[in-house]
């Protein structure tokens, strides 16, 4: 009974012990219980409510926080609400985002990160840590092309923090004047990115004070990939227009259409313009371990700078994300700032591996041991095989989409990676001719679908407009639990709550 005990009872408090062993093993109770529903396919994979719910509180679910403890008795009660009203991301019908499933050997290495409780600014504080960092960074190097180079690079919080970092390194080669001097010292600055490249690139733009204006979004072809021929044009035009351009960032797997830009051609661009290639690889990137696949991503080898995110594709639970820089040396150069109380030149052990001053934070959460340790339960093998079967779902799941004539598909081509788009047809719009009324009704169709599928908590997938295009479903896999059944489930699920 632990409804007369208290957080202050357990360890440190003497006799603490055996009260910590009890309440730990019934939250791993609780979560081990959530994890045997999540893989239930029956199950639902979320219990819907309204923010305002929430925020009202639910059947004695009370997020309010009062001036006075609380029983541990009461904290097992909020863990369970909390994961009752939390959305299932290891469901196999969970398609949503580009990350998902449950890693069953990533869950344990993030417990056991919780559990250590350190930070990755020293070695000092992680020696375990940071050593596994330089070794799958150099393992990441090595596959991203780069064996016979001493390249750089560190795990940073997600793929858009990823890519400021390669931004930021990339003007920093170029004027290294701006770590002292800031943005005037500099010239007109610009950059070059796909119009399907990641909003980060924007987003890293305006933090550093280079301005969205000065992002060329450079034209993509039917399949979203961006043309070469365009960003020469966009380069030249910069040019003239007295812009220095410095950097272009190719996308290697877009967020929506999964598309690879050609980086060869792209590549003799930057090397004819002297400009730093950044490869946004942050959903494609882990493509590069499968031997059947990788060769969508040929030309990565000649980048400046990588993302690549293991917490996509990989599987890895959240959050893992890598910026790879070829330049051994301008990382650090970049963002030293050489804090006396923290990387202290005169320690007892090789401070090249206090790697915390190569970073734009000062504390940094452990992200590397989830990663290393499915690294070795896998073996580079395992994710191959696991994204290999990604692509197949994607190819089967496209195939039966091209046969149905009530679906469509944005992209009349083979996957490239895992996302396939598509429109659902009801009945009542197959007849309508194509035009603008068509358009405006189809546009509603999918949040109509999607509002369903939440309310009942059958299926999750993601859906958005692009550009022209009204409303579609994005279809992703990069979750272990899922099966065919469960991609035959999801087309059936769509025609019985989008009929009329
Ligand atoms: N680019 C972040 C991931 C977006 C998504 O999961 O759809």
């Amino acid at each position: 009974n632990l409804s007369n005990v208290y957080a202050s009872d357990l360890l440190p408090s003497e006799d603490g012990k055996n009260l910590t062993k009890s309440f730990l093993l019934q939250v791993v109770n609780i979560l081990l219980h959530y994890i045997k529903k999540s893989f239930d396919v029956k199950s639902k994979i979320l219990d819907f409510h309204h923010p305002h719910q929430l925020l009202e509180g639910l059947e004695g679910f009370n997020l309010e926080l009062s001036d006075h403890p609380k029983s541990l008795e009461q904290l097992l009660v909020d863990c369970t609400d909390t994961l009752k009203y939390s959305v299932k991301t290891g469901h196999p019908r969970y398609f949503n985002q580009l990350s998902s499933g449950l890693d069953m050997i990533g869950l344990a290495g993030e417990w056991l990160t919780a559990a250590a409780n350190t930070n990755m600014f020293t070695y000092e504080i992680a020696p375990v840590f940071t050593i596994m960092e330089t070794i799958l960074l150099k393992k990441m190097h090595e596959i991203v092309g780069w064996r016979e180079i001493e390249a750089d690079g560190i795990f940073s919080p997600g793929g858009s923090i990823s890519n400021l970092y390669g931004i930021l390194v990339a003007r920093y080669k170029q004027y290294p004047e701006v770590k002292t001097k800031g943005m005037t010292a500099l010239p007109c600055v610009t950059l070059f990115v796909s119009e399907q490249g990641h909003y980060s690139v924007k987003k890293a733009a305006a933090l550093l004070g280079i301005g969205i204006d000065n992002v060329i979004e450079v034209k993509c072809d039917e399949r979203g990939k961006m043309i070469p021929d365009e960003l020469e044009k966009n380069i030249s035009q910069a040019k003239r227009k007295g812009q220095t351009p410095f950097c272009v960032s190719a996308t290697a797997g877009s967020t929506v259409f999964g598309a690879f830009d050609p980086l060869q051609e792209i590549a003799d661009i930057c090397k004819k313009h002297k400009l730093w290639m950044h490869v946004d690889a942050a959903w494609g990137g882990g493509l590069l371990l499968s031997r059947k696949h990788s060769y969508k991503l040929s030309g990565i080898e000649r980048a400046n700078s990588v993302t690549w995110n293991p917490h996509k594709l990989m599987g890895v639970p959240l959050q893992c994300s890598a910026i790879l820089i070829q330049e051994k040396g301008l990382l650090e150069a970049c963002n030293q700032m050489q804090a006396g109380y923290l990387f202290q030149p005169d320690k007892l052990y090789n401070v090249d591996f206090d790697t915390g001053d190569k970073a734009i934070q000062c504390g940094r959460h452990v992200d590397i041991f989830k990663l290393w340790l499915m690294w070795k339960a896998k073996g580079t093998c395992g994710f191959e095989v696991q994204i290999n079967r990604y692509m197949e779902l994607a190819n089967y799941f496209y195939k039966i989409l091209k046969k149905k004539d009530n679906f469509k598909l944005v992209l009349d081509s083979e996957p490239e990676l895992t996302n396939v788009c598509f429109w659902y047809f009801p009945p009542r719009l197959k007849h309508l001719p194509k035009g603008c009324e068509r358009d405006q009704e189809l546009h509603k169709i999918a949040p109509k679908i999607k509002a369903q599928m939440l309310e009942k908590g059958t299926a999750m997938i993601s859906y958005q407009p692009c550009r022209d295009k009204v409303n579609f479903f994005r279809m992703v896999f990069s979750n272990p639990a899922t099966r065919q059944t469960d991609v035959d489930y999801l087309i059936d699920e769509i025609e019985r709550l989008g009929k009329d």
